[in-house]
């Protein structure tokens, strides 16, 4: 998306008391790289002739000891360090392993035409090197503005085109000339640069004269209605201090679960080590959940807006456009805010303050209820859930990530999509002028001149689960009806069947529909009910995209052709659509794992999740994109012998007098 802050609207601010955790030192072998940690590996690769002072980083990470060392890791015990590191020196890739406990660098290998995710020198050297060029400058005279800015776009791969295999970014412009607008509200549109910033030229310029005379999208500033007065608070609040417990780094221990999270700049947080206690046994539910791609295409054909296929999470990082949250309005007021570190591109770090929030929320409605007539009362318990949240800001988008868990033992996955609808300008002010059908026909009327495409977005999820240990085996749950033809009272039903799914690869859609589901169990377990525990995946906003299969970005993200992707465990195998989604010609993720064709029965699965939406944009986006919500849930079933959250008792609040 559009690489440029925004400013936000109106909101309130309460000041308040944030609760920092700042890692000086690894305290568990899954803690991201520490800011010495990462000057360490710098200083390794230029000892070792492997960088030296111009080499810049787009990848400098945690790369974990095996996933067998991590499970069986105790604390209190040693542990090795072992940054991954993709760096580029004279303008080629390398990949390099660096052992900073041993203090060597283990590898460093070209990895030739690999194109890493966009790093901030560039893109300032693409923006300025594009308003230095004579043809904008024409281009912005002609149309009488002078306060203009530019931010550079991932480009995508269109392969025929004239910068196959070049380093390239796509830049559209902007106008500030009404400080009512926010940032990225007033597009000037037909002018796009395009910019190889290894080169450092610009290749080529489109100035559509033909639309330059469009009148600027209208709508914001003194026109809108204002705020009214205040409502009484409304709010989420913990007076007697936290129920949640955090440790070491970033150990998150609240009702019966307990986790590690840690920062990653690609990924956004990445959860490790989920496990429930049952009773005194603290059970495997995952290794690892986190967001792996994210895929957002736009719907207009016109050239400047047909390469807007971003890879978010692979182009630009959900770690490295991380936000900062506002306490009483991204999070409540009591969460844990906490600073995160994460590496930049010259082989430092910067620190995002109050980047994740983790907070218990009350959400009013009963855990569960009934009512007795006998006693004429109602038995009940408070539901309440912890939830662990951070948002990354893509140019005219924020997304919020949530993480939440229950004490029934669900997982839930949240992406909230919230910021602006990314808009172009037109001649049409509502739907009764002409030619409004033809402007509408890839985007919606939003407020006058202003259209906004269609696009989808789509975000993957990797589900490392590991029911109860490693060799899990995935399950399909069919409602299958039956007649019964003997039967003096009823003539149908239905029955359920559950067959065990032996083959990596996608699930076809005809097995997501909503008499099918899908089940992940430990087929070496029993419970007390003996049965094999499982974990069932309760989807809600599956998505696959309406592209066709040979369209060029489509071809890089497959994973977007299925809601489903089962695999076996591998190392290295992290990212839906493949480590260099940046430029990619072909797709190096999902369909080239499950290429490999492995078997998951008894086997340590992953499963990959494609949750997400078609975006019509409508009047009520705008002036600013209401929160929308899309979510999946990792739900227990036949994993406990009874509802685990008998023994979860929420303290109340006395009722009011
Ligand atoms: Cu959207």
């Amino acid at each position: 998306m559009f690489r440029q802050f925004i400013s936000i609207l109106i909101f309130l601010f309460w000041a308040t008391a944030s609760q920092a955790v700042e890692p000086v030192a690894p305290l568990h072998p899954l803690d991201a790289l520490t800011a010495d940690e990462i000057a360490l590996a710098v200083m390794l690769l230029k000892d070792a002739g492997a960088a030296d002072d111009g080499t810049v980083y787009p990848a400098l990470t945690l790369k974990p000891a095996s996933k067998e060392a991590m499970r069986a890791w105790k604390i209190g015990t040693p542990f090795t360090r072992t940054a991954f590191v993709i760096l580029r020196r004279n303008l080629v890739t390398y990949e390099a392993v660096v052992d900073l406990t041993a203090k060597k660098v283990v590898s460093a290998t070209p990895k030739t035409g690999a194109q890493p995710m966009i790093m901030d020198y560039e893109w300032i050297k693409a923006r300025d090197t594009f308003v230095a060029d004579k043809r904008f400058k024409a281009a912005i005279a002609k149309r009488g503005l002078k306060n203009v800015f530019c931010t550079p776009n991932s480009a995508g791969t269109f392969p025929g085109d004239a910068y196959e295999g070049k380093r390239i970014l796509k830049i559209p412009c902007f106008t500030s000339e009404d400080k009512a607008a926010p940032n990225l509200a007033r597009p000037i549109e037909g002018l796009m640069g395009i910019v190889d910033s290894d080169s450092g030229q610009v290749l080529d310029v489109i100035a559509n004269g033909g639309v330059d005379l469009l009148p600027m999208p209208t709508g914001y500033g003194a026109s809108l209605p204002q705020p009214g007065p205040p409502t009484k608070p409304v709010a989420i609040v913990a007076p007697q201090g936290t129920n949640i417990q955090l440790s070491g780094n970033l150990e998150i221990k609240w009702a019966n679960w307990s986790l590690h999270a840690r920062a990653d700049k690609r990924a956004g947080l990445i959860l490790n080590l989920v496990r429930f206690t049952d009773g005194t046994r603290a059970r495997d539910v995952a290794y690892q959940l986190n967001v792996s791609e994210m895929f957002v295409p736009y719907m207009d054909p016109d050239p400047t807006w047909a390469y807007r296929t971003f890879m978010d999470a692979g182009e630009f990082g959900l770690g490295y456009m991380i936000s900062t949250l506002q306490p009483g309005v991204d999070c409540p007021q009591d969460s844990y805010f906490i600073d995160l570190t994460f590496p930049n591109d010259i082989g430092g770090t910067y620190k995002r303050p109050k980047a994740l929030c983790i907070f218990e929320r009350a959400t009013g409605n009963p855990a569960w209820r009934h009512y007795s007539s006998s006693g004429k009362q109602v038995n009940g318990v408070a539901q309440s859930e912890m939830v662990i949240r951070h948002a990354a800001t893509l140019g005219n988008y924020d997304y919020l990530v949530d993480y939440v868990f229950t004490p029934q033992g669900t997982i839930t996955m949240r992406v909230g999509a919230t910021g602006f609808d990314a808009i172009k300008s037109t001649s049409v002010k509502n739907m009764d002028d002409q030619g409004a059908a033809e402007a509408t026909k890839y985007g919606s009327l939003i407020a006058p001149y202003t259209i906004a495409p269609n696009h989808d977005h789509y975000f993957s999820f990797r589900l490392d689960l590991d029911i109860d240990g490693t060799q899990n085996t995935l399950v399909r749950d069919s409602i299958i009806p039956s007649a019964i033809a003997d039967s003096k009272t009823r003539t149908s039903l239905w029955t359920v069947r559950s067959d065990r799914y032996s083959a990596e690869g996608p699930i076809s859609e005809d097995h997501m529909s909503a008499g099918e589901s899908w089940r992940v169990l430990n087929p070496n377990e029993k419970t007390g009910l003996k049965y094999n525990p499982g974990y069932m995946l309760e989807t809600h906003h599956q998505a696959t995209s309406a592209m066709d299969k040979a369209d060029p970005p489509q071809r890089r993200a497959g994973f977007t052709a299925y809601s489903l992707w089962a695999t076996r465990y591998a190392e290295g195998e992290d990212w839906a659509a493949g480590l260099y989604p940046n430029l990619s010609t072909k797709d190096e993720g999902l369909p080239a794992y499950v290429a490999q064709k492995r078997g998951i029965d008894n086997q340590d699965l992953v499963l990959w999740y494609t949750m997400g939406f078609r975006h019509v944009p409508r009047p009520e986006d705008f002036p600013i994109l209401p929160t929308f919500w899309h979510e999946v849930t990792l739900r227990p079933a036949f994993f406990f012998d009874r509802d685990p959250s008998m023994t979860f008792n929420p303290g109340m609040l006395p009722a009011p007098q």
